[in-house]
């Protein structure tokens, strides 16, 4: 009830009657309830909950008994009903409902005034407790796991294919329940696509091998990237290698409680653009992780945002060169005060198989 309570506070000071929670991720995170159905009518001193017969019996043995639960498949007809009885004027809702929806929302609760309210539970989810950080932990301990046993499968003439079903199963076989993300396996000149998706292509001689993947661990995620290289390196590999291992180094080094997002990212950046490969690092540093694998916060140009202790958020600079090769190296970093804590423990060094 306590993630409940802090949105029913937000609710107050928003001067919302009733918000309506549709985000199958927010209902988890609120109620603990995870299916394929359920909404949430929160108010700022009741909260209902919303789900279809073949989940009634999931939901009660999750739900706080304070949450009245209503089994039905027309939710939108009871929180009309809500509306009516209580009186509510000013309604929330997420603006990511389908407009269809929306439409349906709007007809029902015509005499309430709805305001779209953009990350609302996001914003709550954005602060991970000691709980949520231990099986984020999990998550990645399993990837890393992964990768290690990795490196044994991996061989001259494997296809990325092979090695992303390998990498699907070990993390399967180390308890995940599933994958963050359709796992990338980018080898030669495909690593230079931050997000190509494994192929029929087989490993050669000099080939740069990018790994991008991720795991679910009882709901919340990890993701991580690490590349390693075929047979032998030329120099600029080795000198690329260097560069984006530094520059992931210099984000850990400066990452804690207070600095601006902007910041975070410009520690990467400010060294992959002084050895001149700036407009080759294309994306930005990374992106809030755990129930989802890309979640608030994210680092948009210009932002003035900064962080907070308790954030979870990915370091993954990357450089690609067109026609030749790319790479990219992320961890998964707990933000504290005073410093982070790398959450991926895989080994990034330059490898060669
Ligand atoms: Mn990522």
């Amino acid at each position: 009830m306590k993630r409940l309570e802090k949105l029913q506070a937000e609710l107050v000071a928003r001067d919302l009657d009733g918000f309506l929670v549709n985000n199958l991720t927010n209902v988890y995170y609120l109620t603990g309830f995870s299916g394929s159905n359920a909404t949430v009518f929160v108010e700022p001193d009741a909260v209902t909950f919303f789900t279809d017969s073949r989940y009634t019996l999931a939901a009660k043995d999750v739900l706080h008994p304070n949450i009245r639960f209503v089994e039905t498949r027309l939710e939108l007809a009871e929180v009309e009903k809500l509306a009516e009885d209580r009186g509510l004027k000013r309604v929330g809702f997420e603006p990511t409902v389908p407009y269809h929806y929306y439409q349906e929302l709007a007809g029902r609760l015509s005499e309430q005034k709805l305001v779209a309210e953009a990350n609302l539970v996001e914003s709550l989810r954005i602060i991970k407790d000691e709980s949520e950080i231990a099986v984020i932990q999990e998550a990645c301990k399993i990837s890393d796991q992964a990768f290690i046993d990795a490196l044994d499968f991996i061989k001259l003439g494997k296809t990325e294919l092979e090695i992303a079903n390998f990498l699907d199963f070990r993390m399967r076989e180390l308890g995940a329940s599933g994958l963050s993300f359709d796992s990338i396996v980018a080898s030669g000149p495909n690593s230079a696509m931050p997000h190509a998706h494994p192929g029929q292509r087989k490993l050669e001689a000099g080939d740069t091998l990018t790994l991008d993947f991720g795991c679910v661990f009882n709901h919340y995620v990890s993701d991580m990237t690490r590349t390693i290289y075929l047979d032998h390196v030329n120099d600029e590999q080795a000198a690329l290698h260097q560069l984006v291992l530094d520059a992931n180094q210099a984000v850990i080094d400066q990452a804690q409680a207070g600095m601006l997002l902007a910041d975070f990212d410009q520690a990467a950046r400010s060294l992959i653009d002084q050895a001149g490969y700036g407009p080759a690092f294309s994306h930005s540093i990374g992106h809030g992780m755990g129930l989802e694998v890309h979640e608030v916060p994210f680092f948009r140009a210009g932002s003035e945002d900064r962080f907070q202790s308790g954030m979870v958020v990915t370091d993954e600079p990357g450089i690609y060169l067109d026609g030749k090769y790319g790479l990219r190296i992320e961890d998964d970093l707990w933000i504290r005060e005073g410093g982070c804590q790398v959450l991926t423990k895989a080994p990034k060094e330059l490898i060669i198989i």
